[in-house]
């Protein structure tokens, strides 16, 4: 007989993206084929980007991917010099810096948040460093007090918010920091258009600077100044963007009860550390990062897990620092981020998750981690989150 690999019968990846209304979608994929606009900054990039200015209180420059809005918000700072950046990442913040001819110089994270650890930071600042990028690993925000502090001190700083969307905190509006900030709309995104992405900024000139270089550099029909490349989101990922906008509430509300049950299955478990709750955060539930005792246990979780055709990603392993393309950049200890990347691994979760997929997912990972332990049976779904 074939074994069943959730609810469903189907495979369970980290992430899978959510069109909550695909009929209003595919009607408004309608009128936009009947218009014949379909890139160079058309109706619904601008009201795209006015949306996002709304939310966020800041100009937002929409950009092909978050990659490219990381290289160009770099490029447009006019920056030289050193590039402080963790190496426990996606390569993307990297790779931005080294493409915007920037030397990237690697910090160690915080065990807790994931994110750029201020003491490590604060130790690799010379007269050469011209921009740090904290990300906001998982959605945990980076030190703001820190970081932006450093402005003070005349280095640069644009946060990789690639994981960000919809995260709120205390201090203020997450995309309203840095020079900039830097969202993804990728696939694996909460707002999810397939590729896309938005750069946040508080300074008018930055933005119409990341705007001109994401359009070949063009200032008119005639006349180019700099190199610029083609950066632009096309219609189509627009309003595929517009309509995650539209559901984000709903998607955060989903992934954060995912997230509740995992929390609740995992409870006891001393062999795994949680995501910890950020104080005056509120998540918006992205990622949800488990880490393990030992790499031993990870890798055996992995394969059991695979074994059940469930994919969890070991993101972020291997760290920058470990890979080929990176061996001669130059780094601080990262005994954190070398721990962090051996032993975490990121569950399945989106905001199409039902619990009843969570509860097979926590099922199997508790089974791998203690093969002899007896699960309790869980009372009735909440019939709200029932999707997948
Ligand atoms: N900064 C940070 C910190 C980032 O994490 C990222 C991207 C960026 C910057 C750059 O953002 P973008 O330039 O992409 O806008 C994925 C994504 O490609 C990448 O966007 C993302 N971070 C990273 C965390 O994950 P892969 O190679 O792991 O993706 P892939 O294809 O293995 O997909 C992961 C899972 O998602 C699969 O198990 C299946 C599911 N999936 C994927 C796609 C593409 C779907 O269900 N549907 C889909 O269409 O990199």
């Amino acid at each position: 007989m074939k074994r069943r690999s959730s609810q469903t019968g189907a495979p369970l990846f980290t992430a899978c993206p959510l069109i909550e209304d695909p009929e209003a979608l595919l009607a408004d994929l309608r009128r936009l084929v009947d218009s014949h606009r379909l890139s160079n900054h058309g109706p619904r990039v601008c009201e795209l980007e006015r949306r996002l200015k709304r939310m966020w209180g800041v100009r937002a420059q929409t950009v092909a991917n978050a990659t490219l809005g990381l290289e160009l918000a770099f490029t447009a700072l006019g920056l030289r010099g050193k590039a402080i950046v963790p190496s426990f990442t996606f390569f993307s913040t990297a790779h931005a810096c080294v493409r915007a001819g920037l030397e990237p110089v690697f910090a160690d994270i915080d065990p807790r948040t994931y994110c750029l650890a201020p003491a490590a930071v604060e130790a690799l600042i010379d007269e050469d460093t011209a921009l740090v990028v904290p990300v906001h690993t998982y959605g945990n925000l980076a030190d703001f007090a820190y970081f932006e502090s450093l402005r003070e001190r005349g280095i640069a700083v644009v946060y990789d918010a690639a994981h960000a969307m919809g995260v709120r905190s205390r201090f203020g509006e997450p995309a309203g920091f840095g020079d900039a900030s830097v969202f993804s709309f990728h696939a694996t995104k909460i707002v999810a258009a397939g590729e896309g992405g938005a750069v946040a900024t508080a300074d008018p000139a930055l933005g119409q600077a990341i705007r001109r270089l994401a359009n070949f550099g063009l200032i008119n029909e005639t006349e180019v100044f700099e190199i610029g490349t083609n950066a632009k989101l096309s219609e189509v990922h627009a309003l595929f963007a517009l309509h995650g906008l539209k559901s984000l509430e709903t998607s955060i509300d989903r992934r954060l009860a995912v997230m509740d049950r995992y929390n609740e299955s995992f409870g006891d478990e001393a062999k795994l550390t949680l995501p910890r709750p950020q104080p005056g955060v509120g998540p918006n539930g992205q990622f949800y990062p488990v880490r393990f005792r030992s790499r031993k246990l990870r890798e055996k979780a992995f394969d059991d897990l695979v074994r059940k055709h469930i994919y969890p990603r070991r993101y972020f392993a291997p760290a920058l620092h470990q890979l080929a393309a990176y061996r001669h950049s130059a780094h601080g200890p990262l005994p954190v981020t070398e721990a962090v990347a051996d032993t975490v691994l990121c569950l399945p979760l989106h905001s199409a998750m039902s619990l009843s997929n969570a509860d097979f997912v926590a099922d199997a990972l508790l089974h791998s981690l203690r093969p002899r332990a007896r699960r309790v049976p869980r009372e009735s779904l909440s019939p709200r989150v029932i999707l997948t």
